[in-house]
């Protein structure tokens, strides 16, 4: 994008990265915040003049341990882990935890930042922060995830509280995890509260919270796709990953009448001309939540195609859905999806698309929505799950879903009303700036803090 504040921006990025050295991920997503944000402070100078960007990018605390564990074999393991509390204005510090072994600082930097413009989208108190190690679970028994999240949580537990920071699940963290860590801080603090969202029906957790990132993307390109008069009906999707985003990404597409071809891991993609219908989605759950196993195996018991080591962006679809992992689809993927006519694009994942693929989908009027407005579903839920475990009741899944519909659509909204370009609306720059201005306000009245 090129515009008349490049010196502007560039003026801050080369300060940021100076201060951020090493730190791609991050001065990434800073960046794509600071090319929409950067004109619209221009034009409200209270914000420029209290110079809340350069304050936004600076976390508020960053908690750094060991994490000492051990393996069924009795072999002493060390990994790192963290904790990023970046902005606590209009809320607790909220956002997940992620174990994988590609975990580090400017990763754990980008998703905190990210999440405080997602969670003044949502519209709910919750301030932002994410969290994680760099321990790779894959092939890990249960003893021993047991024991890392015990260790894990015992550091921990001395930095978060339900008034305080409330983590949740991301990469590698889902119900089974959080059971063990929610266990663990219980033991410690002697005290049962809502620390941790995405936690079990029997012990304070949410009807909906395991779906909501998932139907919260789809109802989100479902309005993007009204206002463009179209629907999900007869559409065909591309999804990436098989996780908990992709797998209810994938049961609200079908429900909505659209036809899920393709899902993925990190080693390959199966793609179903026939569609993935409600019973094959069941074979994906239990494969992928209970087995643990690998994608390829839906190709084997279906007979589909299985590409080995490749994205499933090259295979023609009407509207793709991201949810895997930053980065995941590059200019070149872009170009080969706008090629086969795709109409929609929306993130389910965090950071997924490169800028310069964002640039192709805007270039070629593709509706492309960034994942801080469109997998927001998921942390709206866990605010919804905040505030039944304050309140010490649970409501029903119809009465969740409702009200996680209406916050999606309330997102959409936002998007529009700040993301005007021409007569495109750039849900880029809508999310931006719409996250933007609540937190700034909130800040600019606590004293610039
Ligand atoms: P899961 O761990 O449940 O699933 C992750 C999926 O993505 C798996 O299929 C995994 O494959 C694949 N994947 C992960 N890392 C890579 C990689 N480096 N390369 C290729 N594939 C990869 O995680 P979630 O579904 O919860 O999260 C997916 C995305 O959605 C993340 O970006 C997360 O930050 C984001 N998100 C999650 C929310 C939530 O509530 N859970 C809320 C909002 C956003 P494999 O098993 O082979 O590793
Ligand atoms: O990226 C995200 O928004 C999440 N992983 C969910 C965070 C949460 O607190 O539910």
């Amino acid at each position: 994008m090129v515009n008349k504040f490049d010196e502007q921006i560039q003026a801050f990025m080369r300060k940021t990265e100076l201060r951020n050295s090493n730190e791609p991920e991050f001065i990434q997503a800073v960046h794509e915040v600071a090319e929409t944000v950067i004109p619209f402070m221009t034009k409200n100078k209270s914000y420029k003049k209290a110079n809340i960007l350069e304050r936004l990018v600076e976390p508020e605390r960053v908690v750094m341990f060991r994490v000492p564990w051990f393996t069924d074999k009795g072999e002493y393991m060390v990994n790192r882990g963290y904790r990023v509390e970046m902005n606590s204005a209009i809320g607790p510090y909220k956002g997940g935890l992620r174990f994988h072994p590609s975990v580090n600082l400017s990763i754990l930097k980008f998703l905190a930042f990210e999440q405080v413009f997602k969670n003044s989208l949502t519209t709910l108190p919750l301030g932002g922060g994410k969290g994680g190690s760099d321990f790779n679970p894959k092939g890990r028994s249960d003893r021993e995830i047991l024991c890392f999240c015990q260790s894990f949580m015992t550091e921990l537990s001395r930095h978060i509280g339900s008034n305080t920071d409330v983590p949740a699940g991301d990469i590698g963290v889902g119900s089974r995890e959080i059971g063990y860590l929610f266990g663990q801080y219980k033991r410690i603090q002697n005290e049962f509260t809502g620390v941790l969202t995405g936690k079990g029906l029997s012990y304070g957790g949410s009807l909906i919270r395991p779906e909501a990132t998932g139907y919260g993307a789809v109802y989100f390109a479902h309005q993007m796709l009204l206002k463009n008069k179209m629907d999900f009906q007869g559409l065909s999707v591309a999804i990436s990953g098989s996780g908990n985003v992709a797998q209810f990404v994938c049961e609200k597409v079908i429900e909505l009448g659209g036809v899920p071809v393709s899902m993925s891991d990190s080693s390959g993609f199966i793609y179903d001309k026939n569609g993935i219908d409600t019973e094959k989605l069941k074979f994906i759950k239990k494969l992928k939540n209970i087995k643990r196993g690998r994608i390829k195996e839906y190709a084997a018991h279906y007979g589909c195609e299985y590409f080995k080591d490749k994205k499933p962006w090259g295979i023609k679809s009407d509207v793709a859905f991201p949810c895997a992992t930053q980065n995941e689809l590059d200019e070149e993927s872009a170009k080969e999806l706008v090629k086969n006519g795709i109409k929609c694009v929306t993130e389910g994942a965090n950071m997924p698309t490169t800028p310069q693929a964002i640039e192709v989908f805007h270039k070629n009027n593709v509706l492309f929505s960034p994942g801080k407005a469109s997998n927001a579903g998921g942390v709206a839920t866990s605010g919804l799950e905040m505030s039944q475990n304050s309140l010490r009741i649970s409501w029903t899944r119809e009465e969740v879903d409702s009200r996680l519909k209406d916050i999606m659509i309330g997102i959409h909204n936002t998007c529009v009303e700040f993301g005007k370009d021409g007569k495109q609306i750039n849900y880029v720059k809508g999310a931006n700036i719409g996250g933007f201005i609540k937190v700034a306000d909130a800040m600019i009245a606590q004293g610039h803090v």
